[in-house]
């Protein structure tokens, strides 16, 4: 069956043939092809949104499904300023036309977009909205996803700090172009001062490891085999106790984003390899 995909400024610039479970594209522009891509913590709306650098990944993606795992919109920094440029409505619409083209789009809110989780069960324009969902991967495990603010103990019992954190949070990332271009003159190697002391905070507030370790013991006591979640920006993938703890990271620091391969290989892939100028790792580039 061909689906083929009509005009207008949103549609997918290439056609796309449905053949049973098999997608196959004729355009080099779809670069990533993979079964599911897990995304979260896009925060569009605030400052901190890399909305060019996710309008171009999101450009070069193929996939049966995608998965929003929450904090997509930063509702928390909407209400505190109304920040809404045009690339972010472009990123947003640029999902509405992946869901409208055959992707299954489906969309789990987080904390900073919890207005949308009385939504769920709910259909918009071809997104399913969900409170959570168990994913059956490819060689039939069933894994946990959400976007875990439930498990953050910080998040759980002092919201109030939880919401000090965010707007703490993007002051720093401001802050943070600045130092980095002060230490780049100063010839000392760059990083992240608002990743680490994000998770700084977080160790002292919450203890280190609690938040992927109450992932995971969630996930045994259902009897999953793992957990896919965001919340934290921090990419990650380990067995905590049996249980495969993945962490898709953000589209404001790491830039990265988890996704099963067609073979049903569960892989974290960073985005930075797919801005316009470098066209990522060859292995996604096969044709699936
Ligand atoms: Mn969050």
């Amino acid at each position: 069956m061909i689906n083929s995909l009509g005009g207008g400024p949103t549609a997918l610039p290439f056609p796309v043939y449905r053949d049973g479970a098999e997608t196959k594209v004729t355009d080099t522009r779809a670069e990533i092809r993979c079964r599911t891509v897990f995304l979260s913590d896009t925060h569009i709306g605030s400052r901190g949104c890399k909305a060019n650098e996710l309008r171009a990944f999101l450009g070069r993606l193929e996939c049966e499904t995608l998965y929003l795992v929450g904090d997509i919109i930063d509702v928390w920094a909407l209400r505190r300023k109304w920040y809404w440029p045009r690339n972010h409505s472009q990123v947003v619409r640029k999902l509405f036309a992946m869901a409208r083209n055959g992707t299954r789009v489906i969309f789990i809110p987080g904390n900073h977009d919890e207005a949308f989780r009385c939504l769920g069960g709910l259909r918009i324009r071809g997104v399913e909205i969900r409170r959570e969902h168990i994913y059956r991967c490819r060689d039939g495990r069933r894994m946990l996803v959400c976007h875990g603010d439930e498990y953050d103990p910080v998040q759980k019992h002092t919201p109030w700090l939880s919401s000090l954190g965010g707007l703490l949070y993007e002051w720093l990332l401001r802050l943070s172009v600045v130092i980095m271009k002060l230490m780049r003159l100063a010839g000392l190697r760059e990083r992240s001062l608002s990743a680490w002391l994000k998770r700084w905070i977080k160790r002292v507030v919450s203890g280190a490891r609690s938040y992927p370790e109450r992932l995971a013991a969630e996930a045994r006591r259902r009897k999953l085999k793992g957990v896919i979640c965001g919340h934290t920006h921090r990419p990650e993938m380990r067995m905590i106790d049996g249980v495969l703890y993945c962490n898709d990271g953000d589209w404001v620091e790491s830039l990265s984003a988890l996704c099963e391969t067609h073979a049903g290989e569960l892989k974290l892939i960073d985005g930075k390899d797919w801005t316009d100028e470098c066209p990522g790792p060859t292995e996604f580039r096969k044709a699936a």
